[in-house]
């Protein structure tokens, strides 16, 4: 799929107050991520697509992670209804950036539906089952994929926090993943290419019109990306990854 458009949004002075797991030797930079979420911009802007950048909102530190606030399914938008109570408040944030939309839908109580949980495949829509979505947000997500003419279905988040914390769909029938992936029967037909276990953060690249941007410092993963024949940019994330985020959560794209 072509994408012509993109929504983000620059993160705040408070981002390091965000969720995060993960172990830091040096502690989130603010000005550092600044320069790399513009660069981010700057890419895929290169790339062609008109970029919409929205105002930091200080009072949500994870919100320029806008992927997990809105899944965009042809004509429709959906409003998400974040899982984690301290991120629920985004979902608000990022109505007036979709109102363009023909149909503009939301997941209702006690549905919960992390966008970062939504891998479209072409014209099928894997749902992941997280800590962070349930079995009523997905069912209620494939009711509008269903109408908008998708194909759907679920399957257990394994081992990250996101679906595509640890799979994603980079066009061509090419699956990149987590090798706790690489035996399900959904993607046995697919070209799985399979990430190092040292490498897992890179499981999270993201295709944006045939080419492939792909954290910076995964070696191995960049050489197995290279045979697939598309171009392949490394992008240095470093503070975005200290806050268990990766290149598809800063952005929507459509
Ligand atoms: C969170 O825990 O919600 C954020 N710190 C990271 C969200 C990353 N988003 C994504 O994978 N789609």
């Amino acid at each position: 799929m072509i994408f012509r458009t993109a929504i983000a949004r620059t993160p705040a002075s408070s981002f390091a107050q965000g969720i995060t797991g993960a172990t830091w030797v040096q502690p989130p930079d603010y000005t550092l991520i600044c320069r790399q979420h513009q660069a981010y911009v700057d890419t895929l802007r290169h790339l062609g697509l008109d970029v919409r950048v929205l105002d930091p909102e200080p009072e949500f530190p994870d919100s320029y992670f806008v992927e997990d606030t809105a899944v965009i399914l042809g004509d429709t938008a959906v409003i998400t209804r974040p899982g984690a109570a301290a991120r629920r408040g985004e979902a608000e944030k990022i109505i007036p950036a979709v109102k363009p939309f023909k149909h503009v839908t939301g997941i209702e109580p006690p549905g919960l539906l992390d966008g970062g949980d939504v891998m479209v495949a072409e014209r099928h829509v894997f749902i992941g089952l997280s800590q962070r979505t349930n079995a009523e947000g997905a069912r209620q997500l494939g009711q509008t994929a269903h109408r908008v003419g998708f194909t759907w279905s679920t399957l257990p988040v394994l081992k990250s926090l996101h679906l595509k914390s640890g799979i994603n769909y980079l066009g061509q029938n090419a699956f990149l993943m987590d090798d706790a992936y690489s035996q399900r029967p959904e993607f046995v037909g697919g070209n799985r290419i399979v990430v190092a276990p040292d490498e897992l953060p890179a499981a999270n690249t993201l295709a944006v019109n045939g080419t492939l941007l792909t954290p910076k410092g995964f070696p191995d993963t960049r050489k197995k990306l290279e045979t697939l024949g598309m171009p392949v940019l490394e992008m240095d994330i470093s503070e975005v990854m200290k806050m268990d985020g990766g290149l598809s959560c800063m952005s929507l794209r459509f």
